[in-house]
């Protein structure tokens, strides 16, 4: 994998994982560190090596948010001509699922870094927050939809519009987290998920993926169809032939992992 300055990458078994690596500056997310992530996950993405990636900060900080310093002198223009963060997007665009491994600080591009993501195992210390109204904008990689789909129009109006932070308590009781952990054991927890999924069929959790993100994007009748069609395209992969045989035959299944 290539050289990153504002990550740092590394291969467990078959987990892959991105640690966000600016601490000086709490992770705040600028330009270099976005590419860095979406062109880290993206090399796994299409590495059959790898069934999982975590998303990870440090004890301290996920993300502080997108980098004030970097965007505090930039003009309309600039931000309109350099369409400045949609490569984002990419990210959601990776097919393998990827678990957020999230401690301390999630603000404002870190939460909505950390909604991007699939999962969202939190540590006991967590805090989320979208506080740009604090600095005259709004959310702007996707806030102020991922956390009222997460959490509802009632506490995502009240967090965007006070600028107010989540403790992982009512993070989890709302819907934002996946699962709460401790502290001391949150990257190690998030790793086990993830090792848990990797080993699973790897087409098939692909698939898994699509049909739950389907549902974000489409009517309830129309999502069942999509599910449907894609429950029955199962029955044409190797792993739908053994997963239920090894059930039927009382033993591990074997899976692919392409
Ligand atoms: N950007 C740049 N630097 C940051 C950021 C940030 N978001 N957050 C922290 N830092 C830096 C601080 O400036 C400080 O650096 P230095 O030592 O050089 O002064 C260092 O990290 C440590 O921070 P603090 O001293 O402030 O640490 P504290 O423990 O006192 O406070 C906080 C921690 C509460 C997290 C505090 O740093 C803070 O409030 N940070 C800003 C949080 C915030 O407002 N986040 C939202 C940013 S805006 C955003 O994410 C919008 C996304 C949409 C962009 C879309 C474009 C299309």
């Amino acid at each position: 994998m290539t050289t990153f300055e504002t990550i740092i990458t590394e291969q467990r078994g078959r987990v892959g994982i991105i640690t966000l690596n600016r601490p000086k500056a709490l992770n705040a997310l600028n330009s270099q560190l976005m590419a860095e992530v979406v062109s880290a996950a993206q090399a796994y993405d299409t590495d059959p090596s790898v069934g999982a990636i975590v998303i990870t900060g440090s004890e301290r900080a996920f993300a502080a948010g997108a980098d004030i310093k970097e965007m505090s002198e930039k003009t309309y223009v600039d931000m309109l001509s350099e369409d400045f963060f949609s490569a984002w997007g990419h990210l959601v665009e990776v097919r393998t699922p990827v678990i957020a491994a999230v401690a301390g600080f999630a603000l404002g591009g870190g939460c909505e870094l950390a909604m991007m993501c699939d999962i969202i195992i939190a540590a006991e210390n967590a805090v989320f927050g979208q506080p740009e109204i604090n600095l005259g904008v709004i959310p702007g990689i996707g806030g102020s939809q991922r956390l009222t789909r997460a959490i509802g129009k009632a506490k995502a109006m009240d967090m965007v519009l006070t600028g107010r932070r989540m403790k992982v308590e009512e993070a989890e009781r709302a819907g934002l987290v996946s699962r709460v952990v401790p502290t001391e054991s949150y990257l190690d927890d998030a790793i086990a998920v993830a090792t848990t999924i990797s080993e699973l069929s790897l087409p098939i959790t692909i698939l898994a993926k699509q049909a739950v993100n389907r549902s974000q994007e489409v009517s309830l009748a129309e999502g069942i169809l999509f599910e449907r069609r894609v429950f029955h395209s199962t029955f044409a992969t190797d792993d739908q032939t053994e997963g239920m045989a090894a059930f039927v035959e009382k033993r591990d299944a074997n899976f692919s992992h392409r």
